[in-house]
This record gives C-alpha cells, structure tokens and sequence, in this order.
C-alpha cells in the first residue's frame, strides 16, 4: 500500500510548554524533511496515527484500486497508476479527466496547490507535487490526532505534578506523529475536514491557524476523551462546542458571578476551619470552583427544563454543597457541630453523610428547583445507584418518560470513583430501559489523592474516569485554577444531557490543600505534593486577581463579597448557639407529603380481599393475550396457564398465583409495583411467566398484570443488568421514593445478596435509624436445602435475624395492636412463610402498615411445585389476615395434653417434617407450628402454643447449619418466652463452615439425620 509520508530525519524531545507553531520553528530538524524512498512498501503498523479517516480513506480507495482501477475517481486512478509504475515524488498526480463537482469531504486537489513558495505549479494536465497530497493528508491526520489525544498535553493539573499519560513518552510527538511543515507551509492555507469546528464559518485556514485553534481546544485547560464515541452525530456535536475559538469567553456578568460563588465556596470552609479548627469536616480547599461548577450545571439544567436534582456525593465538600448548592439554612449546619442531644428518634448519622432536601428559586433562571442530597453511608460510591433509583422512581412518578424535568447528578472522589465496582454497576444501569434516568451527570472533585495513597497506587487506568468509557459517556478534565474553563465544560455537559440523554462526566483536576481531614498531616506521605501545594495559590486569589487586572472588578468589591458573606456566617453561628437540641427530620432526604399526616400510626389496613377479586386476578393471570390469535404463545406455557385455570376453578393458589393476586389486588387499589432482579420476567425457577413472549415475532410481548383492569396502578417487571449491588441500591432508591408502591428486589438465588451486602446492611437494615428514612422495599431470597450445593442453598438467613435490632431479652406487653407496635419498632421483618396464603397477606401487609418497613422474605425453591403447598381462597379472602405463626391444626391439636413434643420451625423444612410425622404415624404425638415471621419475634401468639401443650417437649427444628439459620436468633427469645420455665431444644444439622454440602449423598444423610431426631420422643 502506498501511504505518502513525510519522516522526520530525528525527534527531538518537546517540552509540554512551548507552543505547536513556534516549537516546530525552533526546532533545526524540523524542516530537514525527506520523502520516504520506499513509500510504496511503508507499513500501516509504521505509522499509527494513521488510522483516521483520511488515511482510512486512501487506504480503502488503494485497496478497492487495486481490484477494480474503474471503482476510483479518475484522478486516484491516475495516481495510483503512475505511483506503482515508480512515478518519482511529485509526479504521480495527474489532473482528473473531467470536472464534475466535488462530494462533500472529497478534496479537489488541485486546491491545495499553493500560490507561491517553492512548491511546484501545476498546469492543466502536468504532473501535481505529491508532497501536496501528503501535507493535506497530514492536516486532516493532525487535526483528527488532536481531538483524540490533545488531552495528555493539556494543561490540566494545577499542581503540575501530574502525569495522566504514563503510556507515551512524548504525547506531543505521538500527536504530530513524524509530520514536520516547514515555516513556509505555515501561510499555507488548507482545507477544513467536515469533522472539525476551528473554523467557524471558514472552510479554509493558513495552517499556523490551524494548528493555534487546535492547541486551544484541545490542549489548554481542558482535555476532552470523546472520540471513542460511536456517534458521528455526537462527537460532532461535542467538537462544534469545543472547537470554535474563544468558545470558554464569558461575558463580565458571568465572570463576577463565579467570582462571588467562589468567594463563598472559598468563605464557607474558611469560616468552619475558624469556628471548629480541629472538627472533622473534610474541607473542600483546594478544590473550591465545585460550588460554582455544579451551580452552573444546575443554572443551565434548569434553564433547559429539569425542574428536580437528585445528588449524590461522598465526604469532601458535603456540607459547602448543603450550605451552598443546596441553601440549607446555615445555623442548621452549624448546630451539628455543637454536639446537640437529637430531639426525635433515631441513633443518627455523622454530618457529612446527611442528606436534604430542599424547595427553592433558582435566582439565575427565576424557575423554581428542588434538590435532594441523598443521605449516604461512609461506603464510598454505595449512593450512587440508590440515587439513580430514585431519580428514575421521580420520573416515573411525574410521567417524565424522558428525563426532561428530573435529572441526577453524582459527585465522585478520584480514587473512589477509580477503584469501587459499584460505578461500573451504576454505569451500566444508565440505558436499560427499565433502569435509566436519561443521562447523569458526574462530577469528580479529582484531588489526585485517596486519603494517603497516590493515584499511581491506586489505579491502573491513566485517568480516574476511564470507567466511563464503557458507556460512551464524554469526559471533560478541566483544571480547577481555570474557572472560566470549568464553567464552559459545565455548561456543555448539561446541554449534552439534555440533548442526548446520556452519562457525561466532569473530571475537575485540583488538589486537596490540608490533609484527607482537617486533623490529619498530609507531608507524613506526600512531601512533595504538599510543597507544591503550599506554594500554590488558592484559587480565588487567581481569579480575583485576574478580575481586578482585567477590570471587571475592583479589589473592594471582592473585599465586599467576603466580608458580607463572613457576616452571614457569623449570624448563623450565633442563631445555632441559640439552638437546644438537632431534628433528625431536618436532614431528611425524601419526605413523604401526606402519607403520615391524619394516620393512626398503629391501625393497619385489612390484607384480606374480596373473592370475586381474586377471581378475576386469577383468570386474567391464567388467560392467553386477548389477540391469543395472533399471539403464539409456547406450548409448554399454554399448559402452566392452563393448569394456573384449574387452579382458580379450584378455589387454591400455589406461590406463583399467590404473588400474582398480592400484586394484581395492590395494583387494582392504585398501589404501583415494581419487581426487578436478574431473570424475574420469567423467574430464577420458570414458576413465574409474567411476561409472555410471541413465539414469532420478536419484541412482542405480553403481561397479563399489567392488564388487570383499566385505571390500575402501572405494574413493571423488569429483568434486571446481572449485579446485586447496583440493582437493590437502585430499587432502595426507588422504594423511598414515594410509600405507596410495592418495591420488590429478587435475588437469583439468595446467596447473591451477598454482593449487594452494602446496600443491606449500611440503608435498608439501618437506614431509617440513621435518616429518619423509611423504605417498604421486599427482598425475594431463594433459600432452602435441597442438595444443590454450598451457593444455591442458603440466603443467609442469620445475618438477617442477627441485624434485627429488637432486643432478645425484652418481651414486649400484651396488647391488642401487638402485631402493628412490634413492626412499628423493628427495623426490618424476616420471614420465612411457608404458604402461598402467608406470600399473599404478607406482601400486602407491607402497603396496608401504616408506616413503611423493609421486609426480608425467604422464599421457596422447590415449594413452587410442592404438591401440598397451596391454598385455598378461603385463606385469602376478606376478614383474613397475615398469620404470624400457623398453629398446628392436624389430630395433635385435637388432645394437645398427650402431644409429647412441640417442634417450631419456619419454611419448607416444615413440608419434611410433616411427610416423616406421617410415614411415621406420629400425628397424633408430635404437634408442628410454624413461625410464618421470625422477626419480630411473635412472642404473644407462640405463648399461647406453648401452652396449649403443657406436657411436650420442645424444640427447633431447622434445615440449616446450626450456626446458621434461625436458631441463633430465637434460641434467646424463646429463653425469654419461656422464663427458664422450661427448655428448647435444637433439631437440625451440625455447625459447619460451608452453607451446605457439596454432595448430594452426605446431604441425603444430614435430611435423614435431622428428621430421625425429630421423630424422637
Ligand atoms: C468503600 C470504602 N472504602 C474505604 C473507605 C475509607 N476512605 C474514606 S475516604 C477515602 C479516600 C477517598 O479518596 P477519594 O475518593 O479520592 O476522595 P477524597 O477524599 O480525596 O475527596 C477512603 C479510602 C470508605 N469510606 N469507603
Ligand atoms: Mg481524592
């Protein structure tokens, strides 16, 4: 392949500093050019920038040459020709034949023929300078290197330090590759590709231009990664708001007003490290333009019609973005430094995780706003994708399909944002379509540190943001000393996303003045750094100085704004002195308008419906699509709607049918729910089918409960992207939302909760402790032992019961709202039912509380064929309710004084027993009662039990591991049930490491085992 190519006889090293133009001038070796000999055999691996699409272009056109001569325009003919044949340099071009117009990008060659300046004329028909192909090449190659790595040579770093490039030696070299132009080429005027904006309304520009407009754009202050792309039409758009010259000017106005947002961003930390020097506060000095910046991205969102911000951020600068951003009243921030007694309940959290909410005017656009800051835990990055629910829940509750009117936006740290999984999790949330919310915003306050350890240490990527490139998402660095810089890549970010719709990032390149916290000595570990640091100036002394240089303000006013800004303070810490106790509800995040309000908060709805309910639920449920003509459903799916059918003539439910009629008769009362997890549509066990897919056409699908009757609740099902982490934060976000919805998270099998452990433990188990947040969200936990094995077994069923908050020592009083007092003080339920009917009314239970608690469901494998576990309408209809614990009702309770033996239990293990009760004929020895909810613990209605049967012996029984399972949990409770009056006794496998075991014949043995122990007496 022939590739024209000018080599430069020897590099030389180029400083980052010196400018395109002048460097190449400087530079002696530059204009030492040769033609390359063997131009006709150079390699495309020889030369790797050469793979834009000029190259690409005269590469295919070679190529396609070679097969057909006739399938290229003339004048390539004619060239190609005479350069196979050995044409010498400059004389293989021949004028093409005739003159027809040129396609748009297709370059007249003879338009680059200079005037003058010793490069060969050409006359009709004579032989063209090829160097003129190869500079014009060289242009189009140059300008297309820039927008693809003028990002390592940008002056990002305000520090200096940095070197996000560790990959090429010399990025200025790789981006100029071997083309060198001689001070003569520099008038010369070039044409502009199609696919940049330097020019404006220019097609053409001398080439000194080209290159100064490149450096501009591209090399400054902000670095742009965006050509990885893959759309012509948004890189354009991207290089049209890049490219243009002086696109970063701001008019005076625009610049005073950064300059008074900086001076309060840089007033608020100033005041605090004053008032509270050795408080923790994680201070944002250093990277003080974040105030402004996302000032500026909520102004332009909000001008572009987003009505609603939902954020998220870690500990740096949390609570300037509360004060500032957010306008929370200053004497509320301060007061959390006082160490107040709380005035309501809750154990709180620390004041950098609280989140807010707030109403206000946004004063730029005159359009009112709201802002949540979600409540987050120390969990680096755990938020995001809770934030991410929760947008998506305001967008769906506001008929926003598009994301116009609500948006997120997601603060990162550098080295979190690097190193926690959960980002690529969220990140690949952001375009499914049951999961996106339209495009957020990042934002990454990049420090270039995490806590003691430098970013050499702590990645292996050359930026923090590379995650980002996964989902086609612009990154735009910027360096933090360059507002005006900061501010113009705000401004675009938010109009990207309200255009495209999708993920941007802002990667503000700064450095973090004190230590990670106020009381810590950053020079014990980066003494270097820290040197740099203290010799640069802060960031608004820059800008105020560039201000008042440049006349647009004078030194007073600057003094002016800081010192009304200090006043406000000052008022604020002395209205907070005024203060007596905090209001955990201040920091509330989600506040639910209405739903408290005018609520006995111990009455609870009935769960129990109406027959003809649960009839028609089950019949749409059971029935084909109304098109069923049209619609070909899989034979194997006619037969489960058919037998689904029978059942509902039959008055029973099995599991499936069960949760169907929970959810059709909460969607008929206007109750929204949303089920999501990996493989839900049909479920993990092919139990479920939700959604029926045509056996024809693709896409076509069909749900029956979304269809249940015309003004119901809308019903989603959603297969979920293959993460726990990121899917429960996203449904926890969802959930606290709005409480009139059923938000339900399904496990694959239970044992994945295990990745999503975080969100667990740090917002469903204990988030309303710390926020004052309430979250009805369900988990669905496949868990049962039935030999599959150590990972498919066990759902972790103790580490629920051990996080339940009620203490085992206390029984609560008797009373008649027991139930409802009991869930009123929990922190979550675990269950573990063993009834389709229980599935019913539990579920429904979580809408009918007058409050909103997480409950933590086990749910069955092999129960979702079990012959025996059904039930009948009659355990659902109205006047029914969620039975705590199932009584045994067989011939032991009929003369409970000869029961011998009472064995508790929960779940499928009850199924076992009562086959080895019956092969055994012990019905009438052995009473079963089952705890339905094992926490809170039922000790009233398992006191009656008791003593029912004042002549048994007691025990637990239970498939899991001894130190697994229930046993842990209730062994105390019922020591406290039972008053030392009498004693429980375990029933169930030894303690082992592994959940279960691998084999299925010690499995075999273990059941029988269990179950023989059972049988004595
Ligand atoms: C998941 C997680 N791991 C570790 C920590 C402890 N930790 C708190 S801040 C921090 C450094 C964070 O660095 P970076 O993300 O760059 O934010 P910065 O503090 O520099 O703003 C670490 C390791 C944490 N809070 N969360
Ligand atoms: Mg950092």
């Amino acid at each position: 392949m022939h590739r024209a190519r000018v080599v430069l006889q020897a590099s030389s090293k180029i400083g980052n500093s010196e400018r395109f133009a002048s460097w190449l001038i400087k530079n002696p070796q530059a204009v030492a050019m040769t033609i390359n000999a063997n131009r006709l055999k150079s390699s495309t691996a020889a030369e790797p920038f050469l793979n834009g699409s000029s190259s690409a272009y005269v590469e295919t056109m070679y190529n396609n040459w070679l097969t057909d001569p006739n399938s290229v325009h003339a004048s390539w003919d004619a060239f190609f020709r005479n350069a196979t044949n050995g044409a010498q340099p400059g004389v293989a071009y021949t004028p093409p034949p005739n003159l027809a117009p040129y396609a748009k990008n297709e370059v007249p060659l003879t338009s680059l023929i200079p005037a003058s300046g010793g490069m060969p004329s050409i006359a009709s028909g004579s032989p063209i300078n090829e160097k003129i192909i190869d500079d014009h090449l060289a242009v189009q190659a140059i300008i297309r290197s820039y927008q693809i790595r003028g990002h390592h040579i940008a002056k990002l770093d305000p520090l200096e330090i940095a070197n996000f490039n560790t990959a090429e030696k010399n990025p200025r070299e790789v981006i100029y590759n071997s083309y060198r132009f001689d001070e003569a080429d520099m008038d010369r005027v070039f044409k502009l590709p199609s696919t940049t904006f330097i020019g404006e309304k220019e097609k053409a520009l001398p080439l000194r231009e080209i290159l100064n407009r490149l450096e501009q754009a591209y090399c400054n202050n902000i670095g742009i990664e965006f050509m990885f792309i893959n759309s012509l039409e948004q890189c354009n758009w991207i290089r049209q708001r890049m490219e243009p010259p002086n696109v970063t000017k701001m008019s005076n106005d625009q610049k005073r007003l950064i300059l008074a947002r900086l001076s309060r961003s840089a007033g608020f930390e100033n005041f605090l490290a004053k008032k509270w020097s050795s408080e923790k506060r994680f201070g944002l000095e250093g990277c003080e333009i974040l105030i402004p910046a996302m000032k500026q991205v909520i102004d332009t969102s909000t001008k572009l019609g987003v009505e609603s911000i939902i954020m998220g951020m870690p500990h740096r600068g949390r609570l300037n973005v509360l004060a500032n951003v957010c306008r929370k009243p200053l004497h509320q921030l301060f007061t959390q430094f006082a160490g107040l007694e709380a005035e309501d309940d809750g154990s709180g959290d620390v004041k950098y995780h609280l989140g807010t909410y707030i109403e206000r005017l946004n004063r730029v656009t005159n359009k009112n706003i709201r802002l949540a800051v979600c409540a987050n835990p120390s969990h680096l990055e755990a938020v995001d994708p809770v934030v991410q629910g929760k947008t998506r829940a305001e967008q769906f509750y506001r008929g926003d399909n598009e994301g116009k009117k609500v948006m997120s936006i997601l603060l990162h740290g550098d080295a979190a944002f690097a190193g926690q999984g959960v980002v690529f999790e969220t990140m690949h949330l952001s375009d499914l379509p049951a999961y996106t919310t339209h495009g957020t915003i990042h934002i990454v306050a990049n420090n270039q540190i995490g806590f003691t350890t430098d970013p050499r240490h702590s990645r292996s990527s050359a930026y923090c943001t590379d995650v980002a490139r996964v989902v086609n998402a612009p990154i735009f660095h910027v360096n933090s000393d360059n507002p005006e810089a900061v501010m113009h890549v705000c401004n675009v970010a938010a109009e990207w996303r309200a255009t495209f719709h999708k993920d941007v990032v802002i990667d503000i390149v700064s450095y973090r003045r004190n230590g990670h916290n106020e009381v810590d000595e950053p020079m014990f570990t980066q003494p270097l750094m820290y040197q740099k640091i203290r010799k640069t100036k802060p960031v608004l002394e820059i800008y105020a100085d560039r201000l008042i240089k440049e006349g647009v303000v004078t030194a007073e006013e600057v003094k002016d704004v800081k010192d009304k800004y200090e006043k406000i303070c000052e008022d604020a810490y002395n209205q907070a002195k005024q203060e007596t106790h905090i209001k955990y509800k201040d920091w509330l995040d989600s506040p639910w308008s209405g739903f408290f309000e005018g609520k006995d908060p111990l009455k609870m709805s009935p769960t129990g419906v109406v027959e003809e309910t649960l009839v028609h639920i089950g019949k749409r449920f059971s029935s084909p699509p109304p098109n069923a003509a049209e619609f070909e459903i899989h034979k194997g799916l006619l037969r489960i709607l058919k037998a689904r059918m029978e059942m509902v003539e039959k008055r029973t439910v099995d599991w499936a049918l069960a949760e169907a009629m929970a959810f059709g008769s909460l969607l008929k009362e206007g109750i929204h729910v949303r089920l999501s997890g990996e493989d839900v549509e049909r479920g993990t066990f092919s139990h479920r089918h939700h959604v029926l897919h045509h056996q024809k056409v693709d896409k076509a699908t069909y749900c029956a409960l979304a269809h249940l009757y015309p003004d119901q609740a809308p019903y989603t099902v959603c297969n979920s992207s293959l993460s726990e982490y990121g899917v429960l934060g996203f449904e926890v976000g969802y959930s606290v939302t709005n409480p009139n919805a059923l938000v339900l998270w399904e496990a694959q099998f239970g044992d994945f909760n295990n990745v999503a452990q975080c969100i667990i433990d740090q917002f469903i188990s204990s988030g309303q402790a710390k926020w004052v947040r309430q979250s009805g969200i369900v988990l669905l936990q496949p868990h049962g032992m039935e030999g599959m094995g150590p990972e498919h077994s066990s759902a972790r069923l103790e580490r629920f019961l051990q996080m339940s908050a009620d203490d085992p020592d206390y029984m609560p009083p008797e009373s008649p709202d027991y139930e409802v007092r009991q869930l009123h003080d929990c922190n979550w339920i675990v269950a573990n039912c063993s009834t389709p009917a229980s599935l019913f009314h539990i579920l429904r239970r979580q809408i009918a509380l007058p409050f909103r608690k997480p409950l933590i469901l086990m749910t069955p494998k092999s129960l979702l064929r079990h012959p025996e576990c059904k039930s009948s309408f009659d355990e659902m209809a109205e006047g029914t309710t969620f039975k705590r614990v199932l009584p045994e009702e067989g011939p032991a309770s009929e003369n409970p004084d000869k029961v011998r033996k009472v064995a508790f239990c929960s779940g499928r293990v009850y199924y076992d027993l009562l086959k080895e009760r019956r092969d055994r004929g012990l019905e009438k020895d052995i009473a079963i009662v089952r705890l339905e909810q094992i926490s809170p613990f039922p000790y009233d209605q398992l006191k009656s039990e008791i003593s029912k049967y004042p002549n048994a012996q007691l025990v637990w029984s239970q498939e899991e591991h001894k130190n697994m399972g229930s046993w842990s949990y209730v062994e105390p409770r019922f020591r406290t049930l039972l008053r030392n009056q009498k004693q429980i006794s375990y029933n169930g496998r030894a303690t082992a490491a592994s959940p279960a075991t691998g084999s299925k014949a010690a499995h075999n043995k273990e059941l029988k085992n269990l179950l023989d122990e059972f049988c004595v007496l």
